[in-house]
């Protein structure tokens, strides 16, 4: 009697037990568990505080930058600005090229969170997909500042974003065309990574702002390379007739924007034949103006190095930092085109 009343008890603990770790998991996602669950060693410094605050400096850092790719010529000026940064202040940079795969990101992170880095800069190739392994890096309290992109992660996973507002591009992208067709046009655009933060972005911030007469009559990814959008603008000039069909294209970057000068050249058309507004503002780019294809380049700067540093450092040393760090930009003309061309650093 006692053996039965007992193995009851103990079998309701069991019930007990199981009923609780499943409220609780199905009340909250494992990435969110981790960020609302601080250890109390964790708790009682800020996450990433390096053990050599507050004097952390260049000589303590490793910074994990898992660039992804180089696709562009913004791409190669960022990766540069990396580099050049390292190699001027002395701190050590754990640099590797993921060629567009979100995969070899994740092993790159995967491999430097293994290696103990102090910070890892990561920027994301597509925004999805990102939550298995910010949460590693959280578990290891190994800080994470997303770069440039943007990912659709739980904010509470990293500790920083530092880029670019490419919505506000997209927009200033979409001003140029409101103000060259008042009574409306057809346009083309050319857009970026499928998935990508910055074509995200582009393409949203580009549709809020963009007249109600201007139609977008189709929209293809050149992947933001100049070898992708050469055929895609030889796909559209085979579908739709410059000047009768479409009146404007707007090129989510300077390289796809190169790559589609290629094809119109190739097809006979003029340079000021279409209204063409470009972003990134490269020394290509530049180019294009000067040479009267582009007629506007909103500007994309990829020099983020020396500010990424600067944040890496003051999260070493237990310092408070900004959650969303943008990057100031401006709309280049062909006016001053070929003034600034060669004061350009990329
Ligand atoms: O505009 C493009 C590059 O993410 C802002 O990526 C960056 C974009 C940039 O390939 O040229």
């Amino acid at each position: 009697m006692l053996k039965k009343n007992v193995l009851k008890v103990v079998m309701l603990f069991a019930i007990l037990a199981m009923v609780l770790s499943a409220c609780g998991n199905a009340a909250k996602p494992a990435a969110t568990q981790a960020a609302v669950a601080p250890t109390e060693a964790a708790a009682a410094k800020p996450f990433g505080q390096a053990s050599c605050a507050p004097n952390c400096g260049y000589k303590d850092l490793v910074l994990c930058f898992p660039q992804l790719g180089a696709e562009s010529d913004w791409r190669t000026a960022d990766t540069a600005s990396f580099k050049d940064e390292a190699a001027k202040d002395g701190f050590t940079l754990v640099f590797s090229d993921a060629q567009q795969k979100q995969e070899n990101q994740i092993s790159a992170v995967r491999a430097c969170i293994q290696q103990g880095v102090s910070v890892i800069a990561l920027p994301p190739v597509v925004e999805d997909g990102w939550d298995a392994v910010l949460t590693e890096a959280f578990n290891a309290g190994i800080p994470v500042i997303i770069v440039d992109r943007s990912v659709s992660a739980d904010p509470s996973l990293y500790v920083s974003h530092i880029g670019s507002d490419m919505e506000l591009e997209g927009k200033r992208a979409a001003e140029e065309f409101n103000k060259k067709f008042p009574d409306g046009a057809k346009i083309l655009e050319l857009s970026g990574t499928t998935g990508s933060g910055a074509a995200v972005g582009r393409a949203k911030g580009f549709r809020e702002a963009l007249n109600a007469n201007i139609e977008i009559i189709d929209s293809q990814t050149g992947n933001f390379t100049r070898a992708e959008a050469v055929p895609v603008m030889q796909a559209f000039l085979q579908k739709y007739k410059p000047g009768v069909d479409f009146q404007g294209i707007f090129i989510h970057n300077d390289d796809m924007g190169l790559g589609a000068i290629e094809a119109l050249k190739a097809a006979g058309v003029n340079p000021g034949d279409l209204f063409i507004v470009s972003v990134d503002g490269t020394r290509g780019g530049f180019q294009a103006m000067v040479d009267g294809w582009f007629q506007a380049d909103v500007e994309c700067n990829p020099l983020l190095a020396p500010q990424v540093v600067e944040m890496a450092l003051k999260i070493m040393n237990g310092q408070p930092v900004d959650k969303n760090v943008l990057t100031d930009e401006t709309v280049y003309y062909p006016e001053n085109a070929a003034e600034l061309l060669p004061t350009r650093k990329y």
